[in-house]
């Protein structure tokens, strides 16, 4: 099982990983585990945007458990270990409930990777054998509905949609009628990314929120919020401002083949507590895979070609 997830991501850690070699290289090398290791260690860390406050914990914990001992395997196993558990209580994966549609939305600014994520998302549900269906609620662009039309065609789904600039929220409400009337397992619901102000966009999410929560008790049942990896740090300050509004159950966290900035997963779980439950690493429709703390570490101390 790890063995497969390993090789799913290593292709598209790449980038991430090579922010990470020289840190493996300082774990791997010779010598004592003195304030000048700890400060390579703390500024590789650092550059591998693990983020201010993961970085900090961690060399503080070497310090404590290392101080003025030789470098060994054991350091590297340490802060592998450390890592794991900045991320640990991930939970993977959708929980889908045992009666009724489960409701799936899904958030981000524009461009993060929503619908290419949803597409993927309803691919894998449908894997496992169940009925799933997607509505557009993304009506400022007329072009997303084609594009989520596209995709649904190409998966075989229903798809629920209705012209550029109707309200959103419609949208959702006939969504959440046609989950119940047609019997889908899993309802996943695109949203804008842009709209013509931040708090629009807000106020739109919010309204799609409680429409289908009216609908369908307890709905929304999952609040996806997408973040491109590319962005960093940024990637943490558009995961504060969202949680702002609406209640988010976890993150997608697209095109981590893209960047070296994958290290931001732990400074994104630090700051905001939310699980990465799913992580793109490509366009295609097979490039999402469920968010394993123990493969991703390990995918990052992987050396190229070992
Ligand atoms: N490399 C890579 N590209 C991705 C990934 N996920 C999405 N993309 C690309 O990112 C671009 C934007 O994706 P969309 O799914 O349209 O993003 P969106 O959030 O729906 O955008 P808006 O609807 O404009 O808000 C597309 O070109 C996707 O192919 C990923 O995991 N890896
Ligand atoms: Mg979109």
């Amino acid at each position: 099982m790890l063995g497969r997830l390993i090789r799913g991501i290593r292709a598209g850690l790449s980038k991430t990983r090579s922010a990470f070699t020289g840190m493996i290289d300082l774990l791997r090398g010779k010598g004592k585990v003195d304030q000048a290791f700890l400060d390579e260690l703390e500024k590789r860390l650092y550059l591998a945007d693990v983020g201010t406050q993961a970085t900090r914990t961690i060399v503080e914990r070497v310090r404590q458990a290392f101080r003025d001992k030789e470098i060994t395997g054991e350091v590297e196993a340490f802060v592998k270990r450390q890592l794991r558990e900045l991320l640990s209580d991930a939970s993977p994966g959708l929980k889908y409930q045992p009666h009724g549609p489960t409701v799936v939305m899904v958030a981000g600014v524009n461009g993060s990777g929503k619908t290419t994520s949803i597409a993927k998302l309803a691919k894998a549900i449908q894997s496992e054998g169940k009925k799933v269906a997607v509505a557009a609620c993304d009506t400022f662009r007329a072009a997303a509905v084609e594009q989520l039309t596209v995709w649904a065609n190409r998966l075989g789904c229903d798809i629920i949609k209705q012209g550029q600039g109707v309200q959103p929220a419609a949208v959702a409400h006939d969504a959440c009628e046609a989950a119940k009337a047609r019997g889908y397992d899993v309802l996943i619901v695109d949203t804008a990314g842009r709209l013509h102000t931040q708090t629009h966009l807000m106020k739109e999410l919010e309204k799609i929120h409680t429409v289908v929560g009216r609908q369908i008790p307890g709905a929304p049942h999952e609040v996806l919020l997408v973040l491109d990896a590319t962005t960093g740090q940024n990637a943490v300050a558009q995961a504060e401002q969202f949680t702002k509004s609406v209640k988010c159950t976890g993150i997608i966290l697209t095109k981590l083949d893209g960047t070296a900035k994958g290290g931001a997963i732990f400074a994104i779980k630090q700051k905001l507590g939310l699980p990465v439950k799913f992580v793109g690493v490509g366009e295609k429709l097979e490039d999402l895979e469920p968010f394993d703390p123990d493969a991703f570490v390990e995918a990052l101390f992987e050396k190229e070609g070992g």
